[in-house]
């Protein structure tokens, strides 16, 4: 059992036995001595064994470890100020615990790059990696702090099922799959089930949960399995309460990766902490982007260009890398959103370095309106009975919106978003 991790083998413990645990990362045999570079998830160790000095079986056992083999080294900490970190350990037993094979499937020392295909094929090497094990140690903080900013807010996690019989959001991005003799499909978002539990008397509730969208995207920031926060609150008055919950959570979530600072300094980043969130109404960003020269006509989606192009404007002019977008026309959000007149709706997206990372909106909570709107979209209402009977017996105001974990993380490390997931499904990738 190892007792520290390398980063507690500091020159204070000089003489003290310690047992470190992990990964040879380099061995080099220079005669009379001989140093092993020991690895694990807190960085490396040096291992210096003098062939007079050491026992004969941990010399054996280093000339026998290859490169990535697992060892235990239980040695005694030596100052050494020409040691990397000033500390070295000296070995008295070497015990292999998993011998690894070669050639490797790919360099883990940095020398080499692999291409990102390579490394997602092998990423359990991949992970190795410090820079890439940072990326993950960030997320895991990340999502910690939006649990941690929900719960503390009232909130309640739940989990709604996967396995689903209707679109939430529109018919054509769904994933099929057989379920016994029905038709079902990957459930492509939480929607209708958090708004169904508007109707249960929880009335804030969250899921930290996938989304799975058959969109045959192949881009720098869409994948097939998605992970997001979803949140939804009643007793609203209007969308304002919603957009404020969105606001701290990502303020939230921005602090905690600003926060992980051994892990920004092996990634060489820095993350700035925006203050709050800026306002934009779609028709002020669609007049912002005709000045710079981007027609989009109203009631058309704010495509992928046009988003770069308002990131940029926002940075440059306004000093803003996080704004939201407001009221989009009513035609192209999804029936549930409420209304706020003919043409518009309560409805925002949360823009942030220019890529939408949430969308969200109060919802229609009247039965009737809710019915006439899935007519207007072209939507059989009969396909959602199980969701609108949770609008029949009372059912409070409420909004919500949907957060990209991937996404927020992709634009805060500045990285594509297949850097940012460990395993990612696309187009192209099933396994590993
Ligand atoms: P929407 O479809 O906009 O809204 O998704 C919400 C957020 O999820 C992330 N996201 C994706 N990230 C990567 N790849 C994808 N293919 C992908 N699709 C979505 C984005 C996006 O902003 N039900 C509504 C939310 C709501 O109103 O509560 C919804 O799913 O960050």
């Amino acid at each position: 059992m190892r007792t520290h991790y390398s980063g507690e083998i500091k020159p204070e413990l000089d003489g003290k036995e310690v047992t470190v645990a992990g990964w040879v990362h380099e061995i080099r045999d220079l005669g009379k001595l001989k140093f092993l570079v020991l690895r694990d998830r807190e960085g490396f160790v040096q291992i210096t064994a003098k062939k007079d000095t050491c026992d004969a079986t941990v010399l054996k056992a280093i000339d026998s470890a290859s490169r990535e083999s697992v060892i235990e080294v239980r040695g005694r900490v030596q100052k050494n100020s020409r040691a990397p970190g000033s500390v070295e350990v000296i070995p008295e037993n070497i015990s292999i615990l998993s011998l690894a094979q070669s050639p490797l499937p790919m360099d883990v020392t940095l020398k080499v790059d692999a291409d990102i295909d390579t490394r997602l094929n092998n990423r359990f090497m991949d992970v190795r990696k410090p820079d890439v094990s940072a990326i993950f140690t960030i997320r895991s903080k990340v999502v910690r702090a939006a649990r941690s900013y929900l719960d503390s807010n009232g909130f309640i996690e739940i989990h709604t099922p996967k396995i689903i019989a209707s679109a939430s959001e529109g018919g054509t991005n769904l994933f099929p799959i057989s379920y016994f003799d029905k038709e079902a499909f990957l459930a492509q978002s939480p929607q209708l089930y958090k708004q169904m539990m508007m109707a249960s008397g929880l009335d804030r509730v969250y899921e930290t949960t996938f989304y799975f969208r058959a969109e045959e995207h192949d881009t720098r920031r869409h994948l097939n399995e998605v992970t997001a926060v979803d949140v939804e609150l009643a007793f609203i008055k209007d969308e304002e309460e919603v957009l404020s919950v969105l606001e701290g959570l990502v303020l939230e979530m921005i602090k905690a990766a600003a926060a992980c600072v051994k892990e920004l300094g092996i990634l060489k980043k820095e993350i700035t902490v925006p203050e709050k969130a800026e306002r934009l109404t779609y028709d002020e960003a669609l007049e912002m982007l005709a000045a710079h020269g981007k027609k989009i006509a109203w009631g058309e989606d704010i495509d992928t260009e046009g988003e770069k192009l308002l990131g940029e404007v926002m940075k440059n002019e306004r000093s803003t890398e996080l704004y939201y977008i407001k009221d989009y026309p009513l035609k192209v959000r999804p029936f549930y959103t409420m209304p706020f007149s003919e043409k518009y709706s309560r409805s925002f997206d949360l823009e942030y370095k220019g890529v939408e990372v949430s969308s969200g909106a109060q919802r229609i909570n009247d039965y009737g309106l809710l019915v006439d709107r899935m007519k207007a979209l072209k939507l059989d209402p009969g396909n959602f009975s199980f969701y609108l009977d949770a609008f029949k017996y009372g059912m409070p105001p409420h909004g919500g919106f949907g957060l990209g974990i991937d996404r927020m993380m992709m634009q805060m490390l500045e990285l594509p978003i297949r850097e940012v997931v460990l395993f990612p499904r696309d187009r192209h990738r099933l396994t590993p």
